[in-house]
């Protein structure tokens, strides 16, 4: 009896190192692939950052035959809303992946502070010198460090100033107005260096901010604007002055990368690089056409659009570089310095 169980277990072992001889060694790894993986975002699908989201998800789930399946979840709905929390919620593995700002990870990040540097990128070439570049590779040392897989990088774009109050055209025209800013201290030093009174807020909180007018003005991309339709909220002015623009980062989670196989982490990382080209291009249709095509839009709902002569933006820059002066370091020295050197040997 004992001899026969003994013989029955042998022959069940043997079973089944046959069979699992005859499975693939991914089918195997994939036994532990979740039905599910969650890609935290600020924004959905009406916005470029959120098409970016969907277009990722969609090529990965159709070159891996549907073995990663990505759903969305816009409005940082995974952290309440609380975007500033977004990079350690990843780190956690509350969040499985993840298109970010890097302003709202750069409290946890502070290289990240980067690209929030006022008139640090005076156009689209300086910001591809910097991502496309050996900052770019730099920064993305420094997350894997900080413990995610940074894949690819995206784009939430130039970040310009609107309000309900006024068009501005120099600090002077800031003076007391209520600014919503979002993330990093580093805004509230710009925004009080210009003589606003900014004031940290998400940007769920924000929109009910602007339609009640607790707060007077914000700074986001135009994609923004129109995508959250700002300019139903009292975001009559507009203020054209490039001062940051605010790159996307796509990230995995440590242990969800690790639980992929080599050839899927492959088609996730090729199919981030492919998504986050086509989200560039997105975030900025309409402003880098001639005769900027998206303002024409804008202004024709009855927004005022302010563009800076070159002495009136210099104006700005000049009332913000104590902030880039003392948060240079802060950022690092090394970065910056490699930063400024890039955009100054950019392709033009
Ligand atoms: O909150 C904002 O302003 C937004 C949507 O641009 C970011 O998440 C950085």
């Amino acid at each position: 009896m004992k001899l026969r169980r003994t013989m029955l277990a042998t022959l069940a072992t043997t079973a089944l190192s046959a069979l699992m001889a005859t499975l693939p060694a991914t089918a195997l790894a994939q036994s532990n692939y979740k039905s599910e993986y969650r890609m935290s975002l600020v924004v959905g699908p009406a916005f470029p950052w959120g098409k970016g989201g969907q277009i990722w998800a969609d090529l990965v789930k159709e070159r891996t035959n549907g073995r990663i399946n990505i759903k969305l979840y816009p409005g940082v709905s995974l952290i309440q809303g609380d975007q500033t929390r977004e990079f350690s919620a990843l780190r956690q593995g509350v969040i499985d992946m993840a298109i970010g700002s890097t302003i709202n990870w750069s409290p946890q990040v502070k290289e990240l502070n980067l690209f929030s540097l006022p008139f640090l990128m005076p156009d689209y070439a300086a910001i591809d010198a910097l991502t496309q570049g050996e900052v770019g590779k730099q920064i993305f040392t420094t997350l894997e460090k900080a413990g995610v897989v940074p894949l690819a990088w995206g784009e939430n774009g130039y970040r310009e100033l609107t309000n309900s109050k006024r068009a501005v055209h120099t600090p002077e025209d800031l003076k007391g107005l209520k600014i919503r800013v979002v993330g990093s201290p580093l805004f509230l030093d710009t925004f009080t260096a210009l003589g606003a009174n900014p004031t940290q807020m998400s940007w769920a909180d924000a929109q009910p901010a602007f339609a009640s007018g607790a707060v007077d003005g914000q700074e986001n991309p135009m994609s923004v604007f129109t995508a959250a339709k700002l300019q139903n909220v009292g975001q009559k002015n507009v203020t054209m002055w490039g001062y940051v623009a605010d790159p996307l980062v796509f990230v995995v989670n440590k242990d969800i990368w690790n639980s992929w196989t080599p050839a899927d982490q492959k088609i996730v990382r090729e199919a981030a690089i492919e998504a986050g080209k086509q989200e560039i291009a997105l975030a900025r249709k309409g402003l880098v056409e001639p005769g900027q095509p998206l303002l024409k839009e804008i202004a024709a709902m009855g927004v005022t659009i302010t563009q800076l002569t070159p002495a009136e933006r210099e104006a700005f820059v000049k009332a913000t570089r104590p902030v880039y002066n003392k948060w240079k370091p802060q950022v690092g020295n090394d970065l910056v310095n490699k930063a400024e050197k890039s955009i100054a040997a950019r392709k033009q």
